[in-house]
């Protein structure tokens, strides 16, 4: 049974980090374990933010504590990161990470997606430091990372296009495989994403149906989940892009017609509950082109 370890933000209200995360995976037939990085009253968008964050040290206590002690590292077959605002905290993960691979030495490695959470339409929901320290500490633990376009523009600066950026994370940070959100494609109208695997072997474009009106959060913490739990039952990142972002246009495009603003300039949150039976089986409406 493959069983995730999640750490991301939790927020009480509304569908970021660990809430969009988990629903997903657990309907796709995951246990998933979680380590909340923050616990806020809602995502950063909104007017007021309220909450604590979590520090380096109170991790490695949980860790070292109550889940290594008590034998719970063992049978993690699967990691997942998403937000997390202190290098502090990125530390104290890097450190799991070798721990995980020591506890579950004997089964195949730990499989560790890592969503770069920075940011998105040019705004950081994370200091400054923060790019650097997933740059040279966490990303070149990773199997996937999945940037937005944005993400990938700060992260392999001074690149700009996707396909070298990608090229530069592969080549001097040996990351196995990368798979854009938002990506840009000259000769497409539609929203993008772009796979690259295999160091950059293996290079493909999908596209999506159309542009959906408005801006929305949590989208990219519901495709990294969504990508881990089907690459895990397709045990291909091809076919799991498919799915993933077919389910997310699926779930955006239910968001609009059933959101509503819950305050002036926020957008709506994800309609994630009510889009269960698109999560279970996606519509494929996510294809390949040919640039
Ligand atoms: O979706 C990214 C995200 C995750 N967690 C928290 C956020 C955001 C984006 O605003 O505020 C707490």
């Amino acid at each position: 049974m493959p069983r995730v370890l999640s750490i991301q933000s939790h927020v009480v209200h509304g569908y970021v980090g660990q809430k969009a995360a988990t629903f997903p995976l657990q309907l796709l037939g995951w246990d998933v374990d979680t380590i909340h990085t923050v616990h806020f009253a809602n995502h950063t968008g909104y007017r007021h933010v309220a909450g604590e964050c979590l520090t380096g040290d109170q991790l490695r206590r949980l860790i070292r504590e109550g889940l290594q002690p008590n034998g719970l590292l063992k049978g993690i077959t699967h990691l997942l990161t998403g937000y997390i605002r202190s290098r502090d905290v990125l530390e104290a993960v890097r450190e799991l990470i070798d721990l995980l691979a020591l506890e579950n030495a004997t089964n195949d490695s730990l499989w560790y997606l890592c969503d770069p959470v920075l940011g998105d339409n040019g705004r950081l929901y994370v200091p400054d430091a923060m790019v650097e320290a997933y740059r040279d500490v966490l990303i070149p633990k990773a199997h996937l990372i999945t940037p937005n376009a944005f993400e990938l523009r700060l992260l392999a600066h001074p690149e700009t296009d996707t396909e070298r950026a990608c090229d530069w994370l592969h080549k001097h940070r040996g990351v196995h495989s990368i798979v854009v959100t938002g990506a840009e494609s000259d000769n497409q109208h539609c929203p993008c994403v772009y796979l690259s695997e295999a160091y950059g072997k293996f290079k493909r474009w999908f596209r999506l149906p159309s542009r959906l009106p408005g801006t929305f959060t949590g989208s990219g913490d519901l495709s990294a989940a969504l990508l881990l739990g089907w690459s895990a039952r397709t045990h291909s990142l091809e076919q799991a892009v498919e799915y993933a972002f077919s389910t997310v246009y699926h779930v955006l495009r239910r968001t609009l017609e059933l959101g509503e603003q819950v305050q002036q300039g926020v957008p709506p949150e994800l309609a994630l509950v009510q889009s269960a039976a698109d999560i279970l089986e996606p519509k494929l409406v996510c294809e390949v082109f040919e640039t």
